[in-house]
């Protein structure tokens, strides 16, 4: 399997997440993209690859999932937050304020003119700091998304997007959860654009893919499904439960399967294989799988009780559908682990496939 990963990552390293009522240390690191890339090298597992996709179609295919006007804001937000104050040079810029659109039925299009008030209206929680590379290393992670679909289009089974920051939190004109730019929805997209009619997103990281849930909850064409923590007591908290199944032409197209903190591998499994009877009874003709490796019983932010060995079987699984298959690396944060993890669920899915 070809991994395309994201030679820009390193230019995003946020230094502190507002957390439990703290400011902590980041938990979204480099070295978690580091450790699997030396893991897969370690392994020679599959051929590695950098995108170099010219920026106008790169510019095309995120604009196919995200709003104009907050790709915008993100391109410039670092320039804007570093005009306001040369000392902002050295600080990542948290969000602190948010509108709530519901309650005030506000016009989305009428920007404040503040940046603070922007950098709130275009994103949901104050955990994602954004820093003088998050734009060039998201705009990359984007890139590999996309040319991983490309491969899949051009006929190899499956490819990985190995990237960060994450991408399943955002949402069409919002950061939040570490993510920016959605990778996996920017995938599907591309997948859809290329041909296939009918994609399907099996999200199996810890936390629920809000992002991608919204981006696509209105649509026929491609199914959502997303295994995760219960929102009742787990992040995102407001989206994922079992009861959102999709709205207007969507209808049916979205599958929550939450599960409760300290969830196995046994019940895991159970609702992956659901999750996999929703794929094949959809009819999907390519499939996207944001690879959240924080389902493991040593990560530090998350409840589930999954075993390295495990993620062979995971692998296994999702090839068996038989689908043309994209992957995208989202959260794992047992830094020592996730290299060991995550290629062996990728080692898993190619001996099946
Ligand atoms: C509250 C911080 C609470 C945020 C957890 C984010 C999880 C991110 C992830 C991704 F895949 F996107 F990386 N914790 N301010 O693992 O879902
Ligand atoms: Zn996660």
């Amino acid at each position: 399997m070809k991994t395309f990963h994201n030679p820009m990552h390193q230019r995003h390293a946020g230094r502190q997440e507002m957390f439990r009522g703290r400011l902590v240390p980041c938990h979204e690191v480099p070295d978690r993209l580091d450790f699997v890339l030396a893991e897969l090298r370690r392994r020679a597992q599959g051929e590695l690859r950098v995108p170099s996709l010219d920026d106008t179609r790169l510019e095309a295919a995120i604009t196919r999932v995200h709003d104009p006007a907050y790709v915008r804001f993100l391109a410039g937000a670092w320039d804007e937050w570093v005009a306001l104050d040369p000392a902002n040079a050295g600080r990542d810029a948290l969000p602190s304020v948010w509108p709530l659109p519901a309650r005030h039925g506000f016009r989305t299009d009428r920007l404040p003119e503040n940046f603070a008030a922007r950098l709130g209206r275009f994103s949901f929680d104050s955990g994602s700091p954004l820093m003088a590379g998050t734009w060039v290393a998201a705009r990359a992670g984007a890139a590999c998304a996309i040319e991983a679909a490309q491969a899949v289009l051009a006929g190899d089974r499956a490819a990985f997007a190995l990237t960060r920051p994450p991408g399943h939190h955002a949402g069409p004109d919002y950061f939040g959860g570490y993510c920016f730019l959605n990778n996996a929805a920017i995938a599907a997209q591309a997948l859809r654009d290329g041909g296939h009619d009918r994609v399907a997103v099996l999200d199996i990281d810890y936390h629920h893919g809000n992002g991608t849930q919204t981006i696509f909850y209105e649509r026929a064409d491609v199914l959502t499904v997303s295994i995760h923590g219960d929102p009742r007591t787990e992040y995102p908290f407001f989206l994922g439960h079992a009861d959102e199944t999709g709205a207007g032409d969507g209808t049916g197209a979205n599958l929550n399967l939450p599960l409760p903190r300290g969830t196995g591998f046994v019940d895991w499994c159970k609702a992956l294989e659901r999750a996999l009877e929703a794929v094949d009874g959809f009819g999907a003709q390519a499939l996207v799988v944001p690879m959240g490796l924080d389902t493991f019983e040593g990560d530090p932010i998350s409840g589930f009780r999954l075993r390295s060995g495990d993620y062979e079987t995971v692998g296994r699984m999702l090839a068996a559908a038989g689908l043309p298959t994209v992957l995208t690396f989202e959260g794992g944060y047992a830094v020592a682990e996730v290299g060991t993890n995550a290629v062996n669920l990728l080692e898993g899915f190619c001996r099946a496939a």
